[in-house]
């Protein structure tokens, strides 16, 4: 898969990232645009929006261990095959990540960490990091954002269901109380099954839990801000979802202000993921939440650059814990441009390419980019006289004028 950029981008012969060098090869993609963004960790600024909502999610799980100073640079063995995704999953084409070279790439997920953390001994975590995703440019994507990941492990014996069996009773009691409606969907069933390795029963207890909890978090984030009433309760839905570290695995999405807004994805944890970790005997669930997204709703903010702002006007209207909504200011003028052009023979382009281009280029003073959506027809035409020299005048040749004329006057058509 040789790319128009990766040779192109072929620049040095090194890329230096959080102080230290790394040989660039053909799989190399990261531009300047990307990697100087890896020392600023936005999640752990005082005051700002990321670091509140952050913290918020933080407090619902006080007893776990809070993680946010891990690396962004990891192998796609750990990114990828620890976690069992396919040789052939298309989150590890150089057009989707992004790669420091064959070996090493920018983590696309906080659950590129799972490994390393329950290895670590922890049973009960968050980890809170920024990640990195080639994608286009719209007001709501940015090729760095930031995930929360939480899990929770006990041991698969009948102690450890138990446990979770009392831990399901105590929360299912507060919820209870609380104004929030819940659509779920079975703890497992057959389109989302228990692994092989687990009794069904207490895959269900785990998944169970993971439901509760969550439920108790999106709660404490949503239920003030929505200023759900009686007549008005937050609303949350579980859906059937895959990946391949979780089985049975779940989305949630919350009803906000009219529309269905996806938070997380979830699961109970493969055995895969606790094998490589060292502790086969663990069972447990697993989730992975973008920041940003629930940012930009509880804190009002229009568009995902403005996290990136170093601009006065946006930093200084946040206060660490407070989620106050933000206040816009004056916006510019806009200025759109068009650019059309040839692709060597033989080679591709991705709109990811593309992207990363103007990232480069004009960072963040690029609102969007899109496909215009209109057909663009391109003939050549080859004009050879049987009997005479083709005069070809100042202005161009005549004969081609008045063709272009004719196309205007007859089909209305714009010449690029
Ligand atoms: C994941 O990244 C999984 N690692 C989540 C997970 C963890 C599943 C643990 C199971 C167990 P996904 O690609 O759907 O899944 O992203 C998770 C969340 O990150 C999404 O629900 C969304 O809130 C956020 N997210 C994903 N892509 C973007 C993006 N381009 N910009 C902003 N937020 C995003
Ligand atoms: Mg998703």
């Amino acid at each position: 898969l040789q790319l128009v950029t990766s040779s192109a981008l072929r620049r040095g012969l090194a890329t230096s990232l959080l102080g230290k060098d790394y040989p660039r090869d053909d799989w190399t993609n990261v531009t300047p645009a990307i990697t100087s963004k890896l020392p600023l960790r936005l999640h752990t600024l005082p005051d700002h929006p990321l670091s509140t909502l952050r913290s918020l999610i933080e407090q619902h799980f006080a007893d776990f261990s809070h993680l946010s100073s891990v690396s962004p640079l990891v192998t796609p063995a750990t990114n990828f095959d620890e976690l069992g995704f396919a040789p052939d999953h298309p989150g590890r084409a150089p057009t989707d990540s992004y790669y420091v070279n064959r070996g090493l790439m920018l983590r696309t997920h906080t659950s590129a960490h799972e490994v390393e953390v329950f290895r670590a001994g922890h049973d009960r975590w968050l980890l809170t990091a920024d990640v990195y995703r080639r994608d286009e440019i719209d007001g709501s994507h940015y090729p760095v954002f930031h995930q929360v990941e939480g899990a929770r492990v006990w041991d698969a014996g009948l102690n450890g269901m138990r446990e979770v069996a009392e831990d399901n009773e105590a929360r299912r009691a507060a919820l209870a109380a609380e104004n929030i409606i819940i659509e779920d969907v079975p703890h497992v069933a057959p389109t989302n099954p228990a692994q092989s390795t687990h009794d069904p029963a207490h895959a269900a207890l785990v998944a169970e839990n993971l439901k509760l909890s969550l439920n108790g978090m999106i709660l404490k984030l949503f239920g003030h801000a929505a200023g759900a009433t009686k007549a008005e309760p937050l609303r949350v839905r579980w859906i059937e979802a895959y990946f391949p570290f979780t089985s049975p695995s779940f989305e949630v999405e919350v009803f906000f202000r009219g529309k269905w807004l996806e938070i997380l994805g979830s699961g109970v944890v493969q055995q895969l993921t606790l094998d490589n970790a060292g502790v086969p005997h663990k069972i447990g669930w697993a989730f992975g939440l973008g920041l940003e997204r629930i940012a930009m709703i509880l804190f009002s903010i229009p568009d995902i650059r403005l996290f990136w702002s170093q601009d006065p006007r946006f930093l200084r209207q946040f206060a660490q814990g407070q989620l106050t909504s933000f206040q816009p200011y004056s916006r510019y003028p806009a200025c759109t441009k068009d650019v059309s052009f040839w692709v060597p023979q033989g080679a591709s382009l991705h709109d990811n390419d593309f992207c990363d281009v103007v990232r480069d280029v004009a960072g963040d003073m690029v609102e969007d980019v899109k496909k215009t959506g209109r057909t663009s027809l391109c003939f050549r035409v080859n004009y050879r006289s049987m009997d005479r020299c083709i005069i070809v005048k100042r202005g161009g040749l005549v004969l081609h004028s008045q063709v272009v004329s004719r196309l205007k006057e007859q089909f209305a058509v714009e010449i690029r």
